[in-house]
């Protein structure tokens, strides 16, 4: 099996060295923040199948795919509509970029004052230690952020790269050139498999899409109960997994794992006692390996119970609105699903603090804690408002902004226990 695996990362052309560094380096990381855990839910066996073989069996499956002829197209934002990729029998997958390790390697084209994000996702194809990377046909970007938008010209040297406009504000012209650039993905990806995207097939993938939303949405509400069935690590991990894994499959073991949470709930069993604080989180998405901020609070006592975050809430809260198959229909009730998703890159975004306030009361949080990755000053900017706003409701509020580097672990392990201190009852 690992000789399979060296075998598919030569093929892809895979930095071996620089990736055994890589993957040596994620298996204590793995043991300390996740297996370390007590009583955890024996759903989450699969999530840690998943991590321990990271870069094996789903690999393969993309690979399959390709050598029958399918396309694989990778992506880095919520706002890529992945029905599109489905209907066209592609495979989408989400692309992680979480680690501090392919940092370095990007810091020699990028600047360095760049969000981790864009460094680590730029890191993984200069280092050549993703396979996903390398196994993908085409990578979808968009224009969120200046950052991603400026490291996807550069990423274009090396891979095939598409990048959607997103627009600015949430205005009608600005839905319509986001309707527009549906319609223009739409034929890329039509473009790049030969295939016809039909009413059928795309009503088939809303309904596949809309299925692995309704199960997250499933997760997430079990957090809301008092004791918390599942940490916060183990439901960001489940959630980052949703990111590259099938989604059929990926709905089922999200289901699976929910119809155990509710004996939980039924039992009134938690992973921490009923008292234990409970922390919303807010702000950046977090990648795969990066669990540090859920690590810190947890190991402090304190319960993360949701993440208003694209590897949270934003990724699942709406459905893309079933409709007759009609094909003009199903792409502008795809359009406007994704106008909705409400990224710190609008302006205005006075949706995200409304958002917040309302997940905070449905979560039962003590307190929020903003999360923003250094450079990124789409959420910087937001943070401030954010502050105002729940200083108004009366929600706690801590900001944070960090990198995906441990250096800082032991200043933010001292604040967030400051935090906790002031917050509990
Ligand atoms: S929809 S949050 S996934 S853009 S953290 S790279 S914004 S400098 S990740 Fe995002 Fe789509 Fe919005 Fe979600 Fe730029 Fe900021 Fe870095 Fe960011």
């Amino acid at each position: 099996m690992a000789n399979d695996n060296v075998q598919m990362w030569t093929e892809l052309n895979i930095d071996l060295k620089s990736h055994d560094m890589l993957l040596n380096a994620l298996g204590p990381i793995f043991q300390e923040v996740y297996l370390s855990q007590k009583n955890r839910p024996a759903g989450m066996g699969f999530y840690d199948f998943v991590v321990g073989d990271i870069h094996g069996i789903r690999v393969k499956e993309l690979r399959e795919h390709a050598k029958n002829g399918g396309k694989v197209v990778a992506t880095y934002c919520l706002f890529v509509p992945e029905e599109l990729v489905w209907a066209a029998d592609a495979i989408p997958v989400g692309l992680c970029a979480g680690t501090q390790f392919s940092i370095p390697m990007a810091e020699e084209v990028l600047p360095r004052n760049t969000c981790a994000l864009i460094k680590s996702s730029f890191g993984f194809r200069l280092g050549r230690v993703c396979p996903y990377v390398q196994a993908s046909h085409l990578i979808v970007g968009e224009t969120t952020c200046d950052g991603k938008k400026k490291m996807f010209e550069l990423l274009n040297q090396y891979q095939p790269v598409y990048v959607m406009e997103v627009p600015n504000k949430k205005t009608e012209r600005s839905r319509q050139l986001w309707h527009g650039e549906v319609l223009a993905f739409k034929d890329v990806i039509e473009k790049l498999t030969g295939n016809k995207i039909t009413a059928e097939k795309l009503g088939q993938a809303i309904d596949l899409v809309n299925a692995r939303r309704l199960a997250l949405q499933r997760l997430y509400n079990l957090r809301k109960n008092r004791p918390v069935p599942i940490s916060g690590k183990d439901a960001l991990l489940a959630t980052q997994v949703s990111f590259y894994d099938d989604a059929k499959r990926d709905t089922q073991m999200l289901n699976a794992l929910c119809d155990e949470l509710d004996k939980r709930v039924a039992a009134g069993q938690g992973v921490a006692p009923a008292k234990a604080p409970r922390i919303l989180i807010s702000g950046s998405p977090m990648a795969i390996p990066n669990w540090k901020l859920h690590h810190i609070i947890e190991s402090a006592g304190a319960m993360v119970v949701c993440e208003e975050s694209c590897t949270g809430t934003r990724l699942f809260s709406d459905l893309v609105k079933p409709t007759r198959p009609n094909l003009d229909e199903q792409l502008k009730a795809i359009a406007d699903r994704y106008m909705n998703i409400h990224c710190a890159c609008f302006t205005p975004n006075d949706e995200r603090p409304d958002d917040v306030v309302r997940l905070a009361k449905e979560y039962q949080a003590d307190g929020v804690i903003h999360y923003n990755l250094q450079f990124c000053h789409t959420y910087a900017n937001e943070a401030y408002k954010m502050e105002k706003r729940l200083e108004k409701e009366g929600i706690p509020l801590l900001r944070i902004e960090t990198d995906y580097s441990d250096e800082d672990a032991g200043q933010l392990r001292t604040r967030i226990e400051a935090f906790l201190e002031m917050i509990k009852k």
